[in-house]
């Protein structure tokens, strides 16, 4: 009672400086070192404006624009993706970050040539691929796709239909699409720019016992597509434009159609698998299957990127929603001056929790990057498991979670949210599909599912958990344990802000998720095949795999407020922090009320203490927003400046 008192009696006023946090403290606590690569890369474009995005540009214009960026960053300002990527993927990512906030379709360009193609030749070919490829895919001569969807097949890579046959007498692989579902599609890259395609293809040898050969499964090649001083598509080769998209119209999504297109043997990607001269297939790998998973799991740093640039997105439209909200005044006590709209319950429900998530989601990609960074140094068979695992997860929690903010910020700002000028409509439909591509969100979460499935299954065998997932280790003894009524109806502020209670609550609800989904499938596996029953399961699936990641962003969290050295920057982080647990616990409030976790009083004691320190987090919402280090010229929308002012908006639209 006493704080809805407090509430009441000062959500009009001026709220008092509780927490004195200096934003730049933060902001260097935030970013580490990542800092001074972004700032170059802030530095260029302050330096150009005639390489700023306009908000109003056509799709040829766009494509061109975005080239260009993509050329100022790596021939002018001397910015060098490819060799990031290889020696220090921290940097890399944080470039992404930085190209994706001066417009995402340059951050998805910079992905697809260096991720996608790069990434594709250095990780899945050997050296001599190397040193063919790697200067003129890092000067930019060398522009490449990624071909691996088509029309008919995209998250069930296995079931693409491309096919290279290996023709013993001239040394060659013939590349051929044999139907029109099987035209590689939305490929970035294609419809203008690329020189050369990563294809993915059945590898098919030629057989005594088969006509049509025998099918070893997908590998990927390296085929020309333009002629690379004409720039005319190679005899072969059927190149199409996707035309217009819903976003991201500065990249060039084209359709590939091979018409028996001939690449030299050596043009294969031949880490995990190889032919020689007279048509004989090697591999380290004993199974197709193995050296599938080994492939793909080659592609993970693209995730990684996409979850790190996600959590960009929403740093920008919650800064720009957070600024708006507190420079417009709208109604207030009689007589009075107007009051801004964050000071209004429901702005600051809708806003302040997106704000911590922003931090939390921040601290949880930084650690997935760092995590990335160690895997590829280590290549340890335990941490590619849980690097691959957390970062599927992750992008597909946090992708999800950033659209629908993208929309919450526009209907928080009202109107003046829908002007395009304003950033929220762009970023929406440039974002949009980071929700489907790179491994769709759905697909994705079922494997983070799958994969503690089967920890949960190796625990009964005596196996361990990965590093990521320990905490399943307890669970049997602790989370599960008969929920304890004494701590049910605890709901004392200390209690709830207390991190062992809000890890237990998540724990418990992961681990109860888990328990009762391996009995369902258990059980349904025996009258209907486990096909069905994971089917049957399905929506139980992607909730425990959504509550897992909840749980290791939080874990994640705790660790960082408690690393914090500056006393005050500590007390502001764990502020996000207790709001980012418990609007997460009072969000799924039925799970832990059905199952007496949490009593009725502690339910009501929850969402209390959320409006509570929504409100907190409000009085320094404006520090936080300037914390998250997005300058003006970045963020680019009129309503959302740092100072605070309307001004130039007016200028904006013509005025
Ligand atoms: C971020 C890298 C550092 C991620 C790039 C992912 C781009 C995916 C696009 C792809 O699925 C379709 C395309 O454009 O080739």
């Amino acid at each position: 009672l006493a704080k809805e008192q407090q509430l009441v009696t000062v959500s009009c006023a001026k709220v008092m400086v509780k927490f004195p946090v200096s934003s730049v403290v933060l902001a260097d606590y935030m970013k580490g070192k990542h800092k001074s690569l972004q700032e170059k890369v802030f530095q260029y474009f302050r330096e150009h404006p005639e390489l700023q995005t306009p908000v109003e540009i056509s799709k040829d214009e766009h494509r061109e624009l975005t080239m260009r960026q993509l050329l100022g960053l790596v021939r002018e300002a001397g910015i060098r993706p490819l060799k990031y990527l290889q020696e220090d993927p921290v940097q890399y990512f944080s470039l992404s970050e930085a190209a994706g906030s001066i417009d995402l379709s340059l951050g998805i360009k910079l992905g697809v040539q260096f991720s996608l193609w790069g990434g594709s030749v250095m990780n899945l070919g050997t050296q001599r691929h190397r040193d063919k490829y790697y200067a003129g895919i890092d000067n930019l001569d060398y522009l490449g796709c990624f071909a691996m969807t088509e029309l008919h097949h995209g998250s069930n890579v296995q079931g693409i239909q491309t096919t290279a046959t290996f023709d013993v007498s001239t040394d060659e692989f013939v590349i051929n699409t044999p139907n029109e579902g099987a035209t590689k599609w939305w490929i970035g890259n294609a419809a203008v720019h690329g020189k050369f395609a990563t294809v993915f293809a059945r590898l098919i040898l030629p057989s005594e016992e088969c006509n049509d050969g025998l099918d070893m499964g997908i590998h990927a090649f390296i085929v020309p597509i333009r002629d690379l001083d004409s720039h005319e598509p190679l005899p072969g080769v059927e190149i199409r434009d996707c035309g217009y998209k819903v976003g991201l119209n500065g990249v060039d999504n084209g359709a590939l159609r091979f018409h028996s297109v001939r690449i030299p043997r050596e043009n294969l990607l031949n880490r995990f698998g190889d032919v020689s001269r007279d048509g004989q297939y090697t591999s380290s790998l004993p199974t197709i299957n193995k050296r599938f998973a080994a492939t793909l799991g080659e592609l993970v740093g693209g995730r990684v990127g996409l979850a790190y640039g996600s959590v960009g997105v929403l740093k920008m439209a919650v800064t720009i929603a957070v600024r708006y909200s507190l420079l417009r005044q709208q109604f207030g006590p009689p007589k009075q001056p107007e009051i801004s709209i964050l000071d209004y319950q429901s702005q600051q429900q809708k806003l302040m929790p997106m704000l911590a998530s922003a931090y939390a989601f921040h601290f949880a990609t930084v650690y997935l990057v760092g995590k990335y960074s160690d895997m590829k140094k280590s290549q340890d068979e335990e941490e590619i498991a849980d690097v691959h695992a957390l970062s599927a997860g992750l992008k597909a929690y946090v992708t999800s979670y950033t659209a629908k903010s993208l929309n919450t910020c526009r209907e928080a700002c009202g109107g003046h949210g829908y002007a395009s000028v304003n950033r929220f409509g762009i970023l929406r439909n440039d974002h949009d599909i980071f929700q489907t591509f790179e491994g769709d969100n759905t697909v994705l979460l079922q494997q983070v599912a799958g994969d503690l499935l089967k920890q949960y299954k190796a625990k009964f065998q005596g196996g361990t958990f990965n590093v990521t997932w320990n905490y399943l280790r307890d669970m049997m003894s602790t989370y599960l344990s008969e929920a304890n009524p004494v701590i049910a109806r605890r709901e004392g502020e200390d209690h709830l802000r207390d991190p062992k209670f809000q890890l237990d609550a998540f724990r418990y609800r992961t681990s109860r998720l888990l328990h009762s989904a391996a009995l369902r499938l258990r059980k349904h596996s025996k009258t209907l095949g486990s096909f069905e029953a994971w089917n049957r399961c399905l929506n139980h699936l992607l909730i425990l795999a959504e509550s897992h990641i909840e749980s290791v962003i939080l874990a994640r969290f705790i660790e960082v407020v408690n690393s914090c050295k500056d006393r005050n920057a500590r007390a502001v982080l764990k502020l996000l922090c207790d709001l980012y647990a418990l609007e997460r616990i009072w969000n799924d409030i039925g799970s832990y009320r059905n199952v007496d976790y949490v009593a009725p009083n502690k339910a009501k004691a929850i969402l209390r203490l959320t409006e509570y320190l929504s409100f907190e987090v409000r009085s320094v919402a404006r520090e936080l927003v300037d914390a998250l280090g997005i300058p003006d010229f970045v963020l680019r929308a009129p309503i959302g400046m740092q100072s605070g002012q309307y001004t130039e908006y007016t200028q904006f639209v013509g005025f």
